[in-house]
């Protein structure tokens, strides 16, 4: 996955120098996530199990006088002035500033006093990808302004915060997961949220001792009608809860599975609500494999979630579905489009010694289909938001 050159926390300090002279007060640091298993999960009020990236979007920024914010950001190399009118309601600031807008918007509605600010934003997260970037930058905005204004807002509630940053300013309608594994994951451990009550256990993760890797491949599809899609997943899944009586489908084990399909008379919300309550299972039984230190064993259960993704939720691509057939051909143990569907990327877990081997299976199936060469990296669990300097 390409990103420009130089370390990302080196080029936003460069990058606020350059912008605004003189050194930042600070730089802070907000990774891209994977989600390991769970997906569409989060907003039926179940479970998720992501973890951070090692690639990371960094703000470097100090206070300026007056409710005035200014961000510099190196993927346009534009930068943006916005002030009180601007984050008096949602929507007046677009484009990728509407998620700095957003925060500062959040952080007022939620009754804190935000500093002014100047802002220089420098990403290792690749835009569109499916990795969050949009819940990095948020993240790294919002520890910056916290701790320039000495704002009291503990880790926990922060991502509900940032999510309404993107709900409401923005108008993406996003479950908790994003922003949760931004802030709230550890390094070398995967995030077992539980997205209804936002508890959370830290799942060591541990790919070295098993021999392990967890292989990320960009599917370069475009994101077709991502947004509207999404949107209707969402519907579908609100939809069957409300016809089976729940508040949520979180609330629908696998054993009355079988008596909720029964239940329900439209096939397509039958096929959603199975992808959902056989997902939080596979979530549930993949962290039982992993507290049991079985990492290996997880493979057929991120298998089984891509296809009940690609057969009842109906949210992968032909380029998706392509990467994750040539990975398990290639011998991955396990394989699943990760994120919110419809392009975006697929993970692979598999054995060290085979990601290269993976990799350029891969490579050579997308060049037989005639798609764009895929991006390919191994990632390890990596840390949460946090500040540099
Ligand atoms: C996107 C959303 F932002 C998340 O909230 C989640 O719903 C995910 O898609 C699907 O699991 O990343």
């Amino acid at each position: 996955m390409s990103h420009p050159i130089g370390d990302v926390a080196e080029r936003a300090a460069a990058g606020f120098t350059a912008q605004y002279g003189g050194r930042a007060a600070g730089r802070w640091a907000a990774p891209g996530r994977v989600n390991l298993i769970g997906e569409h999960t989060d907003y039926n009020d179940g479970f998720v199990l992501p973890f951070a990236l090692p690639l990371r979007t960094v703000a470097a920024a100090d206070r300026q006088d007056g409710e005035r914010w200014t961000v510099w950001s190196e993927l346009s190399d534009e930068t943006i002035t916005f002030g009180p009118d601007d984050v008096a309601e949602p929507g007046r600031v677009t484009g990728w500033g509407a998620y700095v807008a957003g925060v500062v918007w959040a952080l007022r509605e939620a009754g804190h006093l935000v500093p002014g600010a100047r802002l220089a934003i420098a990403s290792d997260v690749p835009l569109g990808s499916g990795l969050s970037s949009s819940a990095a930058l948020e993240s790294a905005v919002l520890a910056a302004l916290l701790d320039l204004g000495g704002l009291e807002l503990p880790a926990e509630r922060q991502p509900r915060l940032a999510q309404r940053a993107e709900n409401v300013y923005v108008g993406a309608p996003t479950g908790i997961m994003d922003q949760s594994a931004v802030i709230r994951c550890r390094g070398g451990h995967a995030l077992f949220l539980d997205c209804r009550d936002e508890s959370v256990e830290h799942i060591p993760f541990d790919l070295d001792a098993a021999g392990l890797a967890v292989l990320v491949i960009d599917s370069r599809a475009p994101h077709r009608h991502a947004d509207g899609e999404y949107a209707a997943r969402r519907r579908s899944c609100e939809a069957g809860a409300k016809a089976l009586g729940v508040a949520a489908l979180r609330d629908v084990t696998v054993d009355q599975l079988d008596a909720a399909l029964a239940g329900l008379d439209d096939e397509e919300t039958r096929r959603r609500v199975r992808h959902v309550v056989t997902e939080d299972q596979r979530v549930l039984d993949t962290v039982a494999l992993l507290r049991a230190g079985r990492v290996r064993d997880i493979g057929p259960l991120l298998t089984a979630s891509h296809v009940s993704m690609r057969d009842d939720f109906e949210i992968t691509v032909p380029e998706i579905d392509t990467a994750v057939e040539a990975a398990l051909a290639a011998g991955a143990l396990g394989a699943r489009m990760t994120g919110g569907g419809f392009g975006g990327c697929v993970l692979a877990l598999v054995d060290t010694d085979r990601a290269d081997a993976v990799a350029a299976a891969v490579t050579t199936a997308y060049a037989e289909q005639g798609f764009t060469t895929p991006n390919t990296l191994t990632v390890l669990p990596s840390p949460g938001a946090t500040r540099l300097d």
